[in-house]
């Protein structure tokens, strides 16, 4: 297991964003059900003024507000552990969240000792591209 993809698990980012449908149907529905019904209700979310098809505009607001959620918490995760609000995170301020240490020398590329906010977006992008698997 990659620290960094254990990082971006336990902070919940995996799996943020457009999931949120899925739970109520976790318990009884098959793994293809669960992604049928997600699909379902995606569509419905996004098709805004249910015509039953979806033009490029509301597909776009879809994915622009998918994506202001990811920087939301993204911000968030970041705001909380930086706590002398530096705009960036030392070894130390990272030794709060535990599974943020243990990626510490994973997500600080340029190994200066400390995480700025490119570093960590660099981090989630790649764990996000890499599909966590093994997460969970
Ligand atoms: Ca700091
Ligand atoms: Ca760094």
């Amino acid at each position: 297991m990659k620290p960094i993809i254990i990082l971006i698990a336990a902070m919940g980012i995996a799996s943020a964003g457009t999931s949120h449908a899925q739970t109520a149907n976790d318990a009884k529905a098959t793994p293809e059900e669960a992604i049928t019904a997600e699909i379902g209700s995606t569509f419905l979310r996004i098709d805004t003024n249910k015509d039953g098809s979806l033009s490029r505009d509301e597909f776009s607001a879809f994915m622009e507000e998918a994506i202001g959620k990811q920087v939301e918490i993204f911000n968030q995760i970041f705001d909380t552990l930086d706590l002398d609000k530096d705009g960036k995170i030392s070894r130390t301020e990272a030794a709060e969240n535990k599974a943020f240490a243990a990626g510490f020398d994973d997500v600080d590329s340029d190994k200066d000792g400390f995480i700025s906010k490119n570093e960590l977006a660099v981090a989630m992008k790649a764990a996000r591209d890499a599909k966590p698997t093994e997460a969970k």
